[in-house]
């Protein structure tokens, strides 16, 4: 239970509601309740006695009883309708908030595919339950309390027989709870890979169709969603037995009623009105241990689920953050002391013993081969991770002691990968810095060389781009990153290998017209090709997590072996300085 402690929260709010929607079903059952007695006074009085008055007054209050019942009722199906969607909007809604303040690790830790699942199905499972609770919790067991009692009003002998039979349905429901938690854990845990396959099969769907790949993921999907049904078949029948067990049960008591009920009516000891009674009381009792076996049933599913939006619930925050964040002030200088990286989980650091410093305005370049850490390196000054050794500085101070908004809205950063978002262009390009005027948009634009495409699409800058910018080209899509990075106008910009796709003419122009409008801007440039970095005002080069070399083009040529690597073999040049044919 103590996972599930994250619904304490959201109890005032639905209380609020839920009271009400309790009180009206109170007066539903008592109405239920008192039917049955006033049936049995019609037979054993007004039909004994062929008192019709009688009768039509009783019936009369049994009319207008049921009616204000079903009014009752009308009123707790509103509420408590309201109740559990108001509820799963709340639950969804800080589960979103929580994922955004999540640290990327945290965010890895169940995958993306899990993550929506627990937002969704899972978030519906407890809504679900929350309605059940509003209809037919206090209901059931209400019914089932007054029933016995109105039972052993009428007949504490026969009523001895219910007595008998409660316990050991009770210990029927008991064991298919045993029976059924796991496996609709295992349930929810199956929708997770269904959704994670459907995930990677449409983030991929193009490779998929170049490979002709169709085949195997229709057999991976199949898979996962066989196994979805097997658990949901096996997890549902664990529970359906609960039904048919009871029927027989109740049923069987019933039977027993009826016979020991006629052995009184013949001696003369009980009326045939109560008999009748009876025999609906034992119904509404068989009834409420229905209910009480649906509710057992989605409890189970929603304590499944329950748990875990309480996994995500209970992740720690982010990263630590300092209690009084420092207020940057600076022109962007970046700085590393001694940092070492850890991936998180791993043991091997991927970044060793590096220092360097930036200062504001210079353009420095990182180059290296793939896998030396150039992302792993930029990563740091945005503090998506923290440092296992050494500081990171931005500005002279520990990226640590600043607020993370503060610290990277002074960072306006283009990722390897270019990702967009659904919506316009002009909407993309806003992102960083929403007021931005219309000149200041197209100023942006015009850095990034992206006014070379963005005219010629059908809309300009209203063209809709699909979900990840499925729409455009790779290179326009960086070169709509880059924009909407200058955009920002922070004073620091890194961009992460964010030419590769962009030909070398277009690139250079970019790089010729940022030397010329944004000489205040701090920029730290990563890229493979030598090209793209030989004008930098200085060059470091990365190996295997190491800092290997760092100066100008042409100093590093002179006294650093991997960067002459680098030149040769992009050249096309061997060692001894030939050109290779
Ligand atoms: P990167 O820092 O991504 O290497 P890179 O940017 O230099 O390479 P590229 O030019 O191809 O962009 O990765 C460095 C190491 O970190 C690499 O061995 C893989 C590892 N790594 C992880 O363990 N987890 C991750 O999420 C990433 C991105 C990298
Ligand atoms: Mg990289």
């Amino acid at each position: 239970m103590k996972k599930l402690r994250w619904l304490h929260r959201y109890m005032p709010e639905y209380l609020k509601l839920a009271v009400p929607a309790w009180v009206a079903l109170l007066v539903e059952v008592l109405v239920d309740l008192s039917l049955p007695t006033l049936m049995a006074s019609i037979v054993n009085i007004g039909i004994r006695n062929s008192d019709t008055p009688y009768i039509l007054r009783t019936g009369g209050i049994m009319l207008g009883l049921a009616l204000f019942g079903s009014l009752m009722g009308l009123a707790r199906n509103w509420l408590s309708t309201k109740v559990s969607q108001d509820l799963g909007t709340l639950i969804r809604a800080d589960l979103f908030r929580k994922a955004q303040r999540l640290s990327m690790s945290a965010i890895l830790k169940f995958g993306p595919s899990s993550m929506i699942t627990r937002l969704t199905n899972d978030v519906m499972q407890v809504q679900n339950m929350s309605f059940m609770l509003t209809r037919i919790f206090i209901r059931a067991p209400l019914l089932l309390l007054g029933s016995v009692i109105m039972a052993f009003i009428l007949n504490p002998g026969l009523a001895m027989i219910l007595v008998g039979v409660i316990p050991v349905l009770g210990f029927l429901i008991w064991l298919r709870i045993q029976r059924g938690l796991p496996l609709f854990k295992k349930v929810q845990a199956a929708i997770d890979r269904v959704n994670g396959v459907m995930r990677e099969y449409l983030g991929g769907v193009r490779v998929v169709k170049v490979f002709n790949r169709h085949r195997y993921e229709q057999d991976k999907f199949d898979a996962a969603n066989q196994n979805l049904t097997g658990l949901g078949v096996k997890a549902a029948r664990s529970m359906a037995t609960i039904q048919p067990l009871m029927l027989v049960l109740m049923n069987g008591s019933i039977i027993l009623i009826i016979w020991f009920g006629g052995i009184r009516i013949s001696a003369g000891n009980m009326l045939v009105g109560d008999i009748i009674a009876f025999i609906n009381y034992s119904l509404q009792i068989l009834q409420s241990m229905m209910m009480v076996s649906w509710i057992f049933t989605a409890g189970v599913r929603a304590k499944t689920s329950g748990d875990r939006i309480g996994e995500v619930f209970g992740l720690e925050d982010g990263m630590p953050l300092p209690e009084e964040p420092v207020v940057p002030v600076g022109q962007g200088a970046l700085e590393m002391r001694n940092a070492a990286f850890c991936w998180p989980g791993q043991s091997i650091p991927v970044l060793k013993d590096i220092s360097f410093r930036v200062e504001p305005g210079q353009t420095v370049a990182l180059i290296g081969s793939t896998g030396s850490g150039k992302s792993s390196l930029v990563n740091l000054f945005s503090r998506f991770y923290d440092v296992s050794e050494g500081a990171v500085l931005v500005d002279g101070q520990d990226v640590r002691a600043y607020g993370l908004s503060e610290l990277r809205s002074r960072i306006a950063m283009v990722p390897q990968q270019a990702i967009l978002f659904t919506g316009t262009i002009r909407d993309n390009l806003r992102w960083g810095r929403p007021n931005a005027t219309e000149e200041e948009l197209e100023a942006a634009v015009r850095l990034a060389c992206a006014d070379e495409f963005i005219p010629k699409l059908p809309d300009g800058y209203d063209t809709w781009i699909g979900q990840g910018g499925v729409n455009l080209s790779g290179g326009q899509k960086q070169r709509l990153c880059i924009a909407r990075a200058l955009l920002c106008s922070a004073p620091v910009l890194v961009m992460d290998d964010s030419t590769s796709a962009i030909d070398m003419g277009t690139e250079s122009r970019i790089r010729s017209r940022l030397r010329q409008h944004a000489q205040n801007m701090t920029v730290l440039l990563i890229a493979q090709r030598i090209h793209s970095v030989m004008n930098a005002d200085r060059i470091l080069v990365l190996d295997e997590g190491k800092l290997v070399g760092s100066g100008s083009h042409a100093a590093l040529l002179e006294d650093c072996p991997i960067y002459r690597d680098i030149y040769r073999s992009q050249m096309g040049l061997d060692r001894s300085g030939k050109e290779v044919v």
